[in-house]
């Protein structure tokens, strides 16, 4: 764990850098180009070893020329705000949910939509394809370059009050939400109240009754610890929305192209690695989670659930581009994606 000391130190590295990048003068880092990259999630989640992984693929490809520097665990700050960083070219890589992309770009809301992918299969399909490709495409004139989509399988409600059968068990619960008002708004359909909170106040926030609970996927419920303070999970899989890896357009535009062609390559090729991790991770988080004695709520009826958030997709659908890039997704469902 990093003291505010180092953490500031770092900081002042990563601007340097930045500054000296800026300038056009390469090599920081001993005659290498050094991207730096964040994650919120700790060392060893599925997303962190995948950007690692594409580190190393990106270093091979480049004879060593470009390396990484990955700072997981949220050590440069909340995604929101290395978001911003990243924008303006402090920050050259960042591993992110969709979610605070939502305030960047608003096709990044169609992921998130509920109960849209009805599987994970085809929810891989559906990003790998047109529509996600669509939708990185238009994370550009924002001032990032989309590189690729991880996955996060399905996000449920846990909480440190009661089990949740059904929506009205949601009523006047406080749930942590992460910054997208997509997320406020499925929470309040619900009748619960909505809190936009960081990541890693999570956790504290629940010992100290500022929220009662939060949502997330199984390897987030587990590597957060979470469910050791909010011990009713329920599986109602509300959202099936990626994680994102997305790179400053600052420093992509100063890459030559076979560099540009490289860090493409190299995040490509970490999708199926992470992919593999994930699937592992799910099963070990959910044994460790049900073994621990968190009471799982599995028999639910998602469609109580669907039928109150559905106003939120005519509220976040607002333009005829997005509308197709939904209506191409649901017809690679009816195709069996
Ligand atoms: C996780 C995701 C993180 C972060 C977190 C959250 O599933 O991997 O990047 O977005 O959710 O809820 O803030």
């Amino acid at each position: 764990m990093l003291n505010q000391k180092s953490s500031l130190t770092r900081r002042g590295a990563l601007a340097a850098c930045a500054g000296a990048g800026a300038l056009g003068i390469t090599g920081c880092g001993q005659g290498r180009e050094i991207l730096y990259a964040a994650d919120a999630q700790i060392d060893g989640y599925p997303t962190v070893e995948a950007v690692r992984f594409m580190a190393a693929r990106l270093e091979e490809l480049t004879g060593g020329r470009l390396k990484m520097n990955i700072y997981p665990g949220a050590q440069l700050g909340a995604e929101k705000d290395t978001l911003e960083i990243t924008i303006f070219g402090g920050l050259d890589l960042n591993r992110v949910n969709i979610a605070p992309l939502n305030s960047i770009a608003r096709e990044t809301f169609i992921p998130a939509l509920p109960f849209l992918f009805k599987s994970i299969p085809h929810a891989r399909a559906a990003m790998d394809g047109a529509p996600g490709q669509a939708i990185l495409d238009a994370l550009e004139p924002h001032g990032l370059i989309g590189l690729c989509y991880y996955d996060s399988g399905a996000r449920s409600f846990y909480n440190a009050r009661r089990p949740i059968h059904e929506p009205d068990d949601m009523k006047g619960l406080k749930i942590r939400v992460q910054n997208s008002d997509l997320y406020v708004s499925l929470v309040e359909a619900l009748g619960a109240n909505a809190t936009p909170m960081p990541y890693g106040e999570i956790y504290t926030g629940i010992t100290q009754g500022v929220i009662d609970g939060a949502e997330n996927n199984w390897p987030s419920y587990f590597t957060s610890r979470h469910f050791e303070v909010a011990r009713y999970y329920t599986l109602n899989q509300h959202v099936l929305a990626p994680e994102v890896l997305v790179m400053s357009a600052h420093r992509w535009n100063r890459l030559n192209d076979d560099d540009k062609q490289a860090v493409r390559q190299a995040a490509r090729e970490s999708v199926p690695f992470m992919r593999s991790l994930w699937d592992a991770l799910v099963d070990e988080a959910r044994e460790t989670v049900v073994a621990s004695g968190v009471e799982v709520v599995e028999d639910v009826d998602k469609s109580l659930f669907a039928a109150r958030m559905a106003p939120v997709w005519d509220r976040f659908i607002s333009t005829p581009k997005m509308q197709s890039i939904v209506d191409d997704i649901l017809s690679m469902e009816e195709a069996g994606a």
